[in-house]
Order: structure tokens, then C-alpha cells, then sequence
């Protein structure tokens, strides 16, 4: 039997005991449910920061739809664009359970107020970073993302079950094209490698902050939004990859890289944190370009928006009239 102070008893409404219920139960929270107005806002934060990261996503893989090497790499590669695209609208959809429109979010996107990852702000000069994106970025998604499929608030862990395994097919097809390309020629093991080496270190910035610069996380782990600290996962991510490159013969660009049996860690060299802030800050490589090519896309779609608009209020309209 749970004892419950005078001070608790004082302090936590039923909706709150029943809130931290749910929480200490390991179930699901529910947009019916009550929720403090922190862990809704906590969630729309994070879930639409998701969304705009997957939507963001789409631009530096586009950019090689056009220019893939085969009419085979060319339909994988639209497929996995599109599939980000899908991601996107899950995430969007979950976040507007909590009371926020899809309006509202992407207004905060084009105007610069919302963060989407640090890594897509990083350019794609050759065919190899298809595969590294895949391979990296897409493994880095992974580890982060599967977790989230427990994540306490439902529709966000539902939304994630999809999004991990078919993040999982395309951790597998950038795995490939750099299986492929290493065992080409002696260019193209150089444009793997090259692609790797520019590649692995903002990956690893996806993970966010360290730990003691975290100030989410704590609060997130206590609501079971998250359930591994950022470094934990990075650590993870590290474990996953060394064996895969050795696999592919392929070089991790941190001389400092190895397993620590004391610690029970890897021990790597620092991450440059001041890169991360500035990208944070807008000024990486791609931002200013990310940015205006999403308000580009968002003007070209005005009329598709309207159009839409109006076709559902004819028939709204007709079934109005229908009724009458
Ligand atoms: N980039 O206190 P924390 C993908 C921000 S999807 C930018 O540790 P938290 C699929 C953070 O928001 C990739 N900002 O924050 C794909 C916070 O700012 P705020 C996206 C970052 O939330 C593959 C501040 O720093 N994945 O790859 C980053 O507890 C290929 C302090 O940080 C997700 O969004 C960053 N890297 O932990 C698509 C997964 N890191 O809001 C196309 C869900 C941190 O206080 C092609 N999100 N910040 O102003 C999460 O798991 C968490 O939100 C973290 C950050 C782990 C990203």
C-alpha cells in the first residue's frame, strides 16, 4: 500500500495524482487525459522540432534525386524522400492532439523560431553521402528513436513505431550504396571515406548536448518522454557503429576511439561543441539555405492550400444542402 503525505495531499489535485499514475504505471497519457501544462508544452516542443527536422530533412537527399547514379538508386531514394515526408505528417498530427494547428507550426518554421536538427544543415556535395546520411544519420535516428516508441505521451510512441522501421530500411540502403562504393574503385572507396569523415562527428551532435548542458533531459526522463540520457545514447550509437566499419572498411575520423573496460565506455576524442552552438545559432553551413528553400516551397504551395480549402467548403456547402 502507497502512503500519501498530508503535504501530497495538500498539494496534487485528483488530475494530477492521476497524471503521475499513469506516469509511475508506465502507461500512456492520451490527449483525453489531463497533463500538466509543462509536459504538454515539453511535448509540442520536442514533437514539433521532430516534424520540422524530418520535413528539413527532405532538402539534402532531394538535392540527389535528380542526379542518382541509376534509375534503381534513383526510385530507392525518392521513396526514402517520401518517406520523410510521411514522417513529417505523423509527427504534425501528433503534435496537434496537444492543441497546437499545423498552422501555427509552420509558421514557427519558416519564421526562424523553431529548431529543427543540427544536421541538416550540412551539405551533400557527392553521391557518397547518400549513403553516409543513410548509414549515420538515419542509424543516429534510430537509436534515439527507438526508445521513443515507449515514450509515455501514446499518440508520439504510436507515431514512432512506424517511423523506426522504416527509418530502419533506410539505415540499411546507406549501408549499402557505402558496401557498394568500397568495393568500386579506388575513387570511390575515397568518396565513402571522405563522406564518413564529414559525416560522423555532426551525427554524433545529434544526440544534443552533453548531459550536465542538457537542461530537457532531466525533466523529460522523469515524464518518461525520454528514456536514455543524450550521452547514453550517443554511447549506444558508437557501440553500433564501430563494428558495422569495420565491416565496410571504412575509417571513424576519431583517433582517440577506443572501448574502455574500466569505464565500460567508449573513450573518444571531444566533440566540438562550439560547431553545434553556431549551427544552433543558424549560422552552419546549409541553414540560410534550408530555410529559404522551405519558405520558397511553402509560397509555391499557397494555391494547393486554397484550392483545398475551397473544394471542402463546397462540400461542405452540398452536403448542407443535401441535408436541407
Ligand atoms: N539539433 O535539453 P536538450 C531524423 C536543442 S530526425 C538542433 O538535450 P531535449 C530522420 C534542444 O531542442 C532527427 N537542436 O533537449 C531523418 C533544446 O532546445 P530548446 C531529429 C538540438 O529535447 C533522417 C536544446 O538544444 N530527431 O534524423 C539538437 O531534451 C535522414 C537543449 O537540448 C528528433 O527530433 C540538435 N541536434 O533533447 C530525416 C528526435 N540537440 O527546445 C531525413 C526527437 C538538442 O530547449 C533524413 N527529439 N537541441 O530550445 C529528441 O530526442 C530530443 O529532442 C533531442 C534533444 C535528443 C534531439
Amino acid at each position: 500500500m502507497t502512503t500519501t503525505t498530508l503535504d501530497e495531499a495538500v498539494e496534487r489535485s485528483p488530475e494530477e495524482a492521476a497524471f503521475d499514475a499513469i506516469i509511475e504505471a508506465d502507461s500512456r497519457v492520451e490527449p483525453r487525459d489531463w497533463m500538466p501544462e509543462a509536459y504538454r508544452k515539453t511535448l509540442i516542443r520536442q514533437i514539433s522540432q521532430h516534424a520540422h527536422s524530418e520535413i528539413i530533412g527532405m532538402q539534402p537527399e532531394g538535392n540527389w534525386i535528380t542526379r542518382a547514379p541509376s534509375l534503381k538508386r534513383k526510385a530507392i531514394l525518392m521513396a526514402k524522400v517520401q518517406d520523410e515526408a510521411g514522417h513529417g505528417l505523423y509527427l504534425y498530427s501528433a503534435a496537434q492532439t496537444l492543441g497546437i494547428t499545423r498552422d501555427e507550426m509552420t509558421q514557427q518554421l519558416i519564421d526562424g523560431r523553431a529548431k529543427y536538427s543540427s544536421i541538416f544543415n550540412y551539405p551533400t556535395p557527392t553521391w557518397a553521402d547518400m549513403g553516409a546520411i543513410g548509414w549515420l544519420v538515419d542509424g543516429a535516428a534510430i537509436c534515439n528513436q527507438v526508445p521513443l516508441c515507449r515514450a509515455s505521451y501514446g499518440p508520439y510512441a504510436r507515431a514512432m513505431i512506424r517511423i523506426c522501421k522504416e527509418e530502419s530500411f533506410h539505415q540499411r540502403q546507406g549501408f549499402e550504396i557505402l558496401l557498394t562504393l568500397m568495393q568500386g574503385t579506388e575513387a570511390q572507396r575515397e568518396m565513402a571515406q571522405d563522406a564518413v569523415d564529414r559525416w560522423y562527428w555532426p551525427s554524433l551532435m545529434m544526440f544534443g548536448p552533453p548531459d550536465d548542458e542538457s537542461p530537457n533531459s532531466a525533466q523529460s526522463m522523469a515524464w518518461k518522454i525520454k528514456r536514455f540520457s543524450n550521452d547514453e545514447l550517443r554511447q549506444r550509437f558508437i557501440g553500433m557503429l564501430v563494428p558495422q566499419a569495420e565491416i565496410l572498411g571504412v575509417t571513424l575520423p576519431d583517433p582517440n576511439l577506443r572501448w574502455n573496460e574500466e569505464t565500460g565506455r567508449w573513450d573518444m576524442s571531444e566533440i566540438d561543441w562550439d560547431e553545434f552552438r553556431e549551427v544552433l545559432a543558424g549560422r552552419g553551413p546549409c541553414n540560410a539555405e534550408r530555410l529559404q528553400r522551405r519558405r520558397d516551397a511553402h509560397e509555391e504551395g499557397a494555391w494547393v492550400r486554397e484550392a483545398a480549402a475551397e473544394y471542402a467548403r463546397k462540400q461542405a456547402a452540398n452536403a448542407g444542402k443535401a441535408v436541407a
